[in-house]
């Protein structure tokens, strides 16, 4: 990244008089060039009712949360969600995902304690299609020390919802959390191997790492970047903005754009 940079600096602007701003502007000008063409929303398909998107991370990246966040800016756009409760480990992750299904308007399809989180899913899916609903946004475990065992629970959910419709889960979003740096690209890997991850989320932007990550993601995976967390509010999901986030990595103001 850093070499790709600097040949590029070499080719346009080495031996001209800059200033420090200056630098800076195109710094963030050439990190936004490679971050644009991963900074794509997830587009809901209205017609699908449901458009399934399942949510995987590891344990405490943001998985529940997003749900939550997401769930609000559908209805805000008109759309109906229905949370699954699929992370059926911890009682505390349900009553989690039903309080924000409370504050958003979305009914929660959960289980009890331990419950089979793919024969949720199941319920849950014939229930939204019986329903109309838009969208249906399934959370799962990520407990990550027990590697084959998660493996085989988020694949046994997608196999079982197939049986109902074989064109689901239509997106797989991974979870990442921003403060984690170098980790997240490991987490892509491993995650990669389980299910079919169709986009990213990256969670904690508002903490004090800038989260140079998400540049050596764009870089390794080319996988979209469907949205940003930038705190624990239901409305601090955002839209990825390359130009913005790029001029915070290389410390630019909007002032000094190109
Ligand atoms: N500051 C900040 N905290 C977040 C963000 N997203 C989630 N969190 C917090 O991270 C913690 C774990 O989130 P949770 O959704 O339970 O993670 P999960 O285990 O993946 O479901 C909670 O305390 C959330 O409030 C974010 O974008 N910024
Ligand atoms: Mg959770």
């Amino acid at each position: 990244m850093a070499a790709r940079i600097i040949a590029s600096f070499r080719r346009t602007r080495f031996g001209s008089d800059v200033t420090d701003a200056e630098i800076r502007a195109a710094l963030a000008e050439e990190i936004a060039a490679i971050l644009r063409p991963v900074a794509l929303p997830l587009v809901i398909d209205r017609r699908l009712k449901p458009h399934v998107v399942l949510l995987v991370g590891v344990n405490g990246t943001g998985k529940t949360t997003t749900i939550g966040k997401l769930a609000q800016s559908y209805a805000e756009q008109g759309l109906r969600s229905m949370l699954v409760a699929g992370d059926t480990f911890r009682a505390a992750a349900v009553e989690q995902l039903q309080v924000w299904g409370e504050r958003t308007g979305a009914p929660v399809v959960a289980g009890s304690p331990g419950a089979d989180p793919a024969g949720l899913a199941y319920d849950a899916l014939s229930r939204a299609r019986a329903e109309g609903i838009d969208v249906l946004l399934v959370d799962t475990a990520g407990r990550l020390h027990n590697k084959s065992v998660l493996m085989e629970e988020l694949r046994k959910i997608v196999r079982v919802m197939r049986k109902q419709d074989a064109a689901v889960p239509h997106s797989v979003l991974l979870v990442l959390d921003a403060t984690t740096g170098q980790n997240a690209l490991q987490q892509v890997n491993v995650f990669k191997d389980m299910v079919d991850v169709t986009g990213l989320v990256v969670t904690k932007l508002d903490g004090s790492a800038r989260g140079g990550i998400v540049v050596a993601l764009a870089q390794e995976f080319a996988l979209p970047v469907h949205a940003v967390g930038v705190g624990e509010k239901v409305s601090d999901l955002r839209a990825f903005d390359p130009l913005d986030y790029a001029r915070g990595l290389a410390g630019a103001s909007g002032d000094h754009a190109l």
